[in-house]
């Protein structure tokens, strides 16, 4: 496993000229982690709103026309050569550059044009980090009977571990601003960093959090969940997690050097109360 750092040199390789949209104000940056999503990567990317300023889709090796389809709707296509879906978030917050990251699976089944809705709850609720919970799941065919029973005892878990409510511990629809990036500390290259970058934002009181529910569908494609694998996996990981000792977050120095901005706008405040911290800024890990 690799800590999240990040590279500047991996920032300019390639990338396609971005279409400078802003949302209120802010650059919005959507990452997509692919692994043979040719199915659900074009309707992804023919829904994603214009004012999306980046867009970059982390390619695994994958040996269909993932990469192709979406170079050929504008994306960022990065290649990541060591499998897995942490693996390819770490990579892909190396060559973000919004303000705002956006997240979603390649297999169409959230949905883009919920970001609008998604970011004005976002700015709306003044948090720094906003989940967005497949539950209640509407959509009878979106999860089968065994994925929902996982996801109700990993978000149970997670909940009493880290004595904060969260709905849905392994969405994979998240909304945050880039900075906060500076204050985590994310080890797990797999489907596990679904939950750890949760863990990292609820337990750090800088950060605050919040859910709201999307419309999840059933994605087009194949599952890459390995189900019993995967979920005693992550049980194992979040207890790990929460009973071994924290590390400081090792390269937020690497990191700030390219977010110059990380201290202007995020505030100190804990779970949704918006408060200017006093000192104007916070230093990672402190
Ligand atoms: N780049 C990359 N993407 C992955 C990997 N594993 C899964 N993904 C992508 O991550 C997203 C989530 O995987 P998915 O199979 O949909 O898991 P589920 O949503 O939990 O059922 C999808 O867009 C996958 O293509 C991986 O090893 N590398
Ligand atoms: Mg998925």
């Amino acid at each position: 496993m690799i800590p999240f750092q990040i590279d500047a040199s991996e920032r300019a390789k390639d990338e396609p000229e971005g279409s400078l949209g802003v949302y209120k104000g802010h650059t919005i940056t959507v990452i997509i982690p692919c692994l043979n999503e040719e199915q659900g990567i074009e309707q992804v990317l023919r829904r994603l709103p214009d004012f999306v300023d980046q867009i970059i889709v982390v390619d695994n090796g994958s040996t269909d026309r993932t990469a192709e389809i979406a170079r050929s709707f504008g994306a960022h296509v990065i290649r990541e050569e060591v499998r897995g879906y942490g693996r390819s978030y770490k990579k892909g917050f190396q060559v973000a550059r919004g303000d705002i990251i956006v997240t979603l699976d390649g297999d169409h089944s959230y949905p883009p044009d919920a970001i609008s809705y998604l970011l004005e709850a976002f700015f709306h609720l003044k948090v720094d980090f906003l989940n967005a919970s497949r539950f209640p799941v509407r959509d009878p065919q979106a999860m089968s009977f065994k994925h929902k029973v996982g996801n109700v005892v990993l978000s149970l878990v997670m909940s009493l571990l880290f004595l904060r409510w969260v709905r849905d511990s392994q969405s994979g629809m998240w909304v945050f601003r880039r900075e906060i990036l500076n204050e985590m500390d994310l080890t797990d290259d797999g489907m596990a960093f679904s939950e750890e970058i949760k863990i990292e934002a609820i337990r750090n009181p800088r950060i605050r959090f919040a859910e709201i529910s999307i419309l999840y569908s059933s994605r087009l494609g194949e599952s890459k969940l390995r189900p019993w694998r995967d979920g005693l996996y992550h049980l194992y990981f979040m207890f790990r997690k929460r009973f071994s000792r924290r590390r400081k977050p090792a390269l937020a120095s690497c990191t700030r050097e390219l977010m110059p901005s990380t201290t202007a706008s995020v505030q100190s405040s804990s779970l949704g109360v918006s408060e200017p911290s006093s000192s104007g800024s916070w230093a990672p890990g402190a």
